[in-house]
C-alpha cells in the first residue's frame, strides 16, 4: 500500500507523508515533538494521544464569515452535482488524513453527504457517501473516532431540535440521528456524540424550559435505545458548551449535564466530549472541565481546540499552548487516558490562512503541543510529587475520627463536639506557587534544545 491515500486526484500536491524530524528541525511540514511510535509510559504517543480531524472544519467549511466570502474555496466545495463533490472531499479527506498520520477522523451526517429532498433520500446519501468512506477506512487503516448529526445548520432547526416546540421538527431531527447512527455503526464508529447547538433558548419569554428538557431526555434515550438493538457498543457523548449560537444551551458545562444525566438515567451509556473553548466559554479551564468529568466517572472525549480569552465566541483556534495541553493530559492520565475517545482538533486555520499547507501545519503544530503535554504529563505523573502532596493534604481524613467522617459514620454533634480538642487548625500552606513551579520543570525536562547557531533568516 502507498504511503499516503491518493483518490482519483491529488488535493494537496506538494505535501508528502509528515514525519517526525525533532525538535532541532527547520522543515515546518515535520513534526518536531510529535513521534509516534515513540513510547511513553509502555504506550505508543500515537495510541496515547488518538488524534482526529474535524471533517466539517478541515474540509467543508469555506473561511465564510459575516462579513466576507469564502476564502477557503478548494474545487471539492461547490460546482458540481453535489454527490460527485461529496466523494471528491471523501477522497481530499482521505489523502489529508494518511498524509498527516492521523489515525481517526469525526463527522457530522451533513458533512459526509448533502441532504436530499425528503428524509428518506438524505439517508440514501448517507449511507451511499458511508459505504464510500468504508472502503477508504479499509484501504488506510483510517478509522471513525465518533459520527453526529448536524441538528443546527437547517432553517428548521431555528427553535432547536430534540427541545423544538413543534413536534414535527423533532421528528426530522430523528430521522437524521437515526441515519447518522447507522452510518457510524456501518463505519464501526467508537462514538457517537450529541452537541445540542440549538438545543436551549434564545428568550424564557417563549420557552417551557421544563418540557424541553424533559423532551432532550427522551429524544436521547430513544436514540441510545436504538443503536444498542443495531449492537451499537461505543460511547455515547454530549458535548457542554454553554451558549452560541442559543443564547442559554441546555448542555452548558460538565456539571450541568452530569445533573442532567443522572436526573433521567442516562449516565450508564453517555461521557462527556470536552471542548477546550467551550470550557472557556463556561468560565472554566479546560482543566477544570476535564477534572470535573474525571471526578464523577463521566470522563469520555475530547475537543482539541483554543479560545481567545478576549472574544467572548467559539474561535475554534488549534491548540498550542504547552501548559494548558500538560495540564490537559494530566487529567486524561488521571482519569486512566482514552478508551474510545481520543483528541479531536475541533478546530480551523484563519480565514486568512488561505494555502494548503496552512491546514497541515496549523494540526502539526496541535499534534506536537498535545506531544509535549503527554510527555511533561507522564513526567509529573511518574515523578509522583504533585499526587503525593494531594494525598498528604487530606491525610487527616485517612484514619482515625476523619475516616469515620468520611464513612459517614459520624452524627454533626460529634463532629462539632471534637472542635474544641483541635485548638488552632487550618493554617497550612497550599503551596499553590511551588506545585505550579513542578508543571513548568516537567516542561522543561521535555523541551530543553540545546542552543544551536541559528543562520540568519532569508525570508520568511
Ligand atoms: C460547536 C462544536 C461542534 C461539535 C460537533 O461549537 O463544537 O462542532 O463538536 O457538533
Ligand atoms: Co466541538
Amino acid at each position: 500500500m502507498a504511503d499516503y491515500f491518493v483518490g482519483s486526484r491529488e488535493y494537496f500536491p506538494g505535501v508528502g507523508r509528515i514525519r517526525y524530524e525533532g525538535p532541532e528541525s527547520d522543515n515546518p511540514l515535520a513534526f518536531k515533538y510529535y513521534d509516534p511510535g515513540r513510547m511513553v509510559g509502555g504506550k505508543s504517543m500515537k495510541n496515547h494521544l488518538r488524534f482526529a480531524v474535524a471533517y466539517w472544519h478541515s474540509f467543508c467549511a469555506d473561511g465564510r464569515d459575516t462579513f466576507g466570502d469564502p476564502t477557503h474555496a478548494q474545487e471539492w466545495k461547490s460546482g458540481g452535482d453535489p454527490m460527485t463533490l461529496a466523494e471528491q472531499k471523501l477522497d481530499a479527506a482521505f489523502e489529508f488524513l494518511t498524509k498527516l498520520g492521523a489515525e481517526f477522523y469525526c463527522w457530522h451526517d451533513r458533512d459526509l453527504a448533502p441532504e436530499g429532498a425528503t428524509p428518506a433520500e438524505s439517508e440514501r446519501n448517507l449511507m451511499a457517501l458511508a459505504a464510500k468512506a468504508r472502503e477508504r477506512q479499509a484501504a488506510t487503516g483510517v478509522k471513525l473516532l465518533w459520527g453526529t448529526a448536524n441538528l443546527f445548520g437547517d432553517v428548521r432547526y431555528m427553535n432547536g431540535a430534540a427541545t423544538n416546540p413543534e413536534f414535527a421538527v423533532v421528528a426530522h431531527a430523528a430521522a437524521q440521528v437515526k441515519a447518522a447512527i447507522d452510518a457510524t455503526i456501518l463505519l464501526d464508529g467508537e462514538g457517537y456524540t450529541f452537541w445540542g447547538g440549538r438545543e436551549g433558548y434564545m428568550s424564557l419569554l417563549n420557552t417551557d424550559l421544563k418540557r424541553e428538557k424533559e423532551h432532550l431526555a427522551r429524544f436521547l434515550a430513544m436514540a441510545r435505545d436504538y443503536a444498542r438493538a443495531r449492537g451499537f457498543k461505543g460511547v455515547f457523548y454530549i458535548e457542554p458548551k454553554p451558549m452560541e449560537p442559543t443564547k442559554h444551551q441546555y448542555d452548558f458545562d460538565v456539571e450541568t449535564v452530569a445533573g442532567f444525566l443522572r436526573h433521567y438515567g442516562l449516565d450508564a451509556d453517555f461521557r462527556m466530549n470536552i471542548e477546550a473553548n467551550h470550557a472557556e466559554l463556561a468560565g472554566h479551564d479546560f482543566h477544570h472541565e476535564l477534572e470535573t468529568a474525571a471526578a464523577m466517572g463521566l470522563f469520555g472525549s475530547v475537543d482539541a481546540n483554543r479560545g481567545d480569552p478576549r472574544c467572548g465566541w467559539d474561535t475554534d483556534q488549534f491548540p498550542i499552548d504547552w501548559r494548558d495541553t500538560t495540564l490537559a493530559m494530566y487529567a486524561v492520565l488521571r482519569a486512566g487516558g482514552f478508551t474510545t475517545g481520543g483528541l479531536n482538533f475541533d478546530a480551523h486555520v484563519r480565514r486568512n490562512s488561505v494555502d494548503p499547507s496552512d491546514l497541515f501545519e496549523a494540526h502539526i503544530g496541535g499534534m506536537d503541543a498535545f506531544a509535549v503535554g503527554l510527555e511533561a504529563a507522564w513526567h509529573l505523573q511518574a515523578e509522583g510529587k504533585l499526587a503525593a502532596f494531594v494525598s498528604d493534604r487530606y491525610r487527616s481524613f485517612d484514619s482515625g475520627d476523619g475516616a469515620r467522617f468520611e464513612r459517614g459514620e459520624m452524627k454533626l454533634g460529634e463532629l462539632a463536639a471534637l472542635a474544641a480538642g483541635y485548638g488552632t487548625a487550618g493554617r497550612t500552606s497550599g503551596r499553590q506557587e511551588r506545585l505550579e513551579n513542578l508543571v513548568n520543570q516537567a516542561l522543561g525536562t521535555v523541551t530543553t534544545v540545546p542552543i544551536r547557531d541559528v543562520p540568519p533568516i532569508a525570508h520568511f
